[in-house]
């Protein structure tokens, strides 16, 4: 089976290939010849995924299904949240992100978050929505190089080492995103 995924990152698109392995061929936005900045306006990370995948479903006029995530830090009442990509300001790159966030933790007692995924699937003139959680904490300064994002900040429960330091197979056997993407693979091989 054949289907789009909506992203303009290419660290997801390597992370969504190697959680499906062979069990789903993945098109890229390259592949369909889409080479468009998808505005990403919602306030959840719901309407946001639904955004990205809409937009190709109509303009495109492929299957299609798009990924949204968030870091959501309990002290901060769920942000960055929505907002990670540019918690540090449009165009910033991840190490600023991260620096803000440290600094916003400095001396916090409670440094619990997660991860969420949603993924929007548009198919057939359907919508459908599929999530995944993970929880942890921040740690105190950036350790490991792998990932990407906030990884080398996020330690997930059960684990001494940030998803950075874990590296991409356990962290794409654990994640957010492999939680959420396990749903949707069962849903299009069930469908
Ligand atoms: P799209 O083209 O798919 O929208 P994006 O990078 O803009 O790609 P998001 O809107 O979902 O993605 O932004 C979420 C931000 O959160 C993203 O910029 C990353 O820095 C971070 N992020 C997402 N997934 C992550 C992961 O698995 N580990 C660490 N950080 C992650």
């Amino acid at each position: 089976r054949e289907i789009v995924f909506a992203t303009n990152n290419q660290h997801k698109l390597d992370e969504i290939r190697k959680i499906t392995g062979g069990r789903l061929r993945i098109l890229s936005l390259a592949d369909i010849d889409c080479h468009e900045e998808i505005e990403e306006t919602g306030s959840t990370l719901e309407e946001n995924a639904l955004i990205k995948a809409g937009f190709v479903r109509e303009k495109y006029g492929y299957d299609c299904f798009a990924d949204d995530t968030g870091l959501e830090v309990g002290a901060l009442d769920g942000a960055p949240g929505v907002y990670s990509s540019r918690y540090a300001g449009n165009g910033c790159n991840p190490a600023d992100n991260m620096d803000k966030l440290l600094l916003a933790l400095k001396g916090a007692e409670n440094r619990s978050a997660q991860f969420r995924t949603v993924i929007a699937l548009v198919i057939n003139g359907k919508e459908h929505l599929f999530d995944g959680v993970i929880k942890g904490k921040i740690i105190e300064e950036k350790r490991g190089t792998t990932g990407f994002g906030y990884d080398p900040i996020f330690m997930p429960d059960g684990y001494d080492k940030t998803f950075a330091e874990l590296g991409n197979e356990v962290k794409n056997s654990i994640s957010h995103r492999a939680l959420a993407m396990e749903k949707l693979v069962g849903f299009l091989l069930k469908n």
